[in-house]
């Protein structure tokens, strides 16, 4: 081969190379032809995750219709109705867009779900004049029986109430189905809240708040981890009264110890159960005359245990001006019994959660729910302020 020929030779090799990149080029080479199935099907009330390996570059837009419902890299579907729904992506990189059709059929489950509580997995109040009491304890009753006995009341539709105690006690209970994060609210906490005298005060009576915190069962083990929980950020969660990470200790009565009687008829002991917070104040809770059971919760063998969380502003206050008649002002929204349960107060917006640093969260649904005590204050002769739960129901599900 001669060199003109040897030249000719190769610029025709590198001719057809360009062109052959230039021709992918033209096709779109970054973006695949198929994204998506060309349909999903998913039972109602259960998330279907449509993940993709596009390059995390892209950007992602999902639609329903004309309403853009996730720019996430995985899409997290999940709907209360029997329907079809049309899905389209859209994807743009390095200026390139390109658009991806699907359709999501959500189906009826087999089986039947429950909107009411299916199971109590943790139960720990904190001290207080029900404590022992609602839930009874029996003696040798170990905390499996105690997390039992909250099960029974207020699990499914027949329930009766469990109390709290004072700040940081709480319950966690679950769902057999995952309650759907729909337009506005999504679920109600029962607690037994009531109106006190409205003339004197609107929206205030026996208002007892509880934080609420809210879990999306992400690995599908069944049960709430520790990084799936979230705050639901009640009306005072970004005002400078609430106390991030309050912890207080409560310490288990002396036995032997004599009554320390107060000034007031109904103070039996003014220093019963020593308590110690971590913003260094310590004190006694008081046990009242009408209440004669231990305030301290017996299937717990330690001499001292600790409870946390967010604290709200002390919310009663003595309206009769004498101690007789005390009343709790209810907060805007976002706790539990803190409005009577026909209220719009008692229903929670799943979107009201925010991460721990207070930022709001995207959950397509929750699984779980964890309830605590957020007020650490004591109201005369009715005693300590304690959230009480007597069941939790999905408004979606009818
Ligand atoms: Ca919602
Ligand atoms: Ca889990
Ligand atoms: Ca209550």
């Amino acid at each position: 081969m001669n060199k003109n020929l040897l030249k000719i030779a190769l610029s025709l090799i590198l001719f057809l190379g360009l062109a052959a990149c230039s021709k992918d080029n033209d096709e779109g080479d970054l973006l695949p032809a198929e994204v998506l199935k060309e349909s999903y099907t998913i039972d109602r009330f259960k998330v279907l995750n449509i993940a993709t390996a596009l390059p995390s570059t892209a950007k992602l837009t999902w639609s329903i219709k004309d309403s853009i419902i996730s720019d996430n890299v995985e899409l997290d579907f999940i709907s209360p109705y029997q329907k079809n729904y049309p899905l389209t992506l859209k994807v743009e990189i390095n200026g390139e867009t390109k658009v991806y059709n699907s359709s999501i059929n959500v189906v009826k489950e087999t089986g039947t779900y429950s909107k009411y509580i299916s199971n109590v997995f943790d139960f720990r109040p904190a001290v207080g004049q029900f404590t022992n009491g609602i839930p009874e304890y029996k003696e040798g009753n170990t905390e499996a029986n105690m997390i039992s006995a909250a099960k029974k009341a207020i699990a499914g539709s027949n329930t009766t109430m469990i109390s709290l105690g004072g700040f940081g006690g709480y319950v966690v209970f679950g769902f057999d189905h995952t309650i759907p994060n729909m337009e506005g609210r999504d679920f109600k906490i029962l607690g037994n809240a009531f109106w006190g005298n409205e003339a004197n005060e609107a929206r205030a009576g026996s208002c007892e708040a509880g934080i609420i915190m809210v879990a999306y069962d992400k690995n599908k083990n069944g049960k709430p981890d520790e990084d799936e929980w979230y705050e639901i950020a009640g009306s005072e969660y970004f005002k400078n009264t609430t106390i991030k990470n309050y912890e207080i200790t409560y310490f288990k009565p002396d036995a032997n110890k004599s009554p320390v009687a107060g000034t007031e008829f109904w103070q039996v002991d003014n220093e019963y159960i020593k308590w110690q917070d971590n913003a260094g104040k310590s004190g006694f809770k008081v046990q009242n005359v009408f209440h004669d059971q231990n305030y301290y919760p017996l299937w717990i063998a330690n001499s001292s245990y600790t409870l946390k969380g967010t604290r709200i502003a002390d919310n009663f206050y003595d309206q009769s001006g004498e101690g007789s008649y005390w009343v709790g002002k209810s907060f805007e929204f976002g706790y539990a019994d803190n409005a009577p349960n026909n209220d719009e107060a008692s229903n929670i917006d799943i979107s009201w959660a925010v991460d721990k640093n207070g930022k709001y969260v995207k959950l397509p649904g929750i699984d779980f729910v964890k309830v605590y005590t957020a007020i650490n204050q004591e109201a005369g002769w009715l005693g300590e302020v304690s959230t009480e739960v007597s069941g939790a129901y999905d408004l979606h599900l009818n």
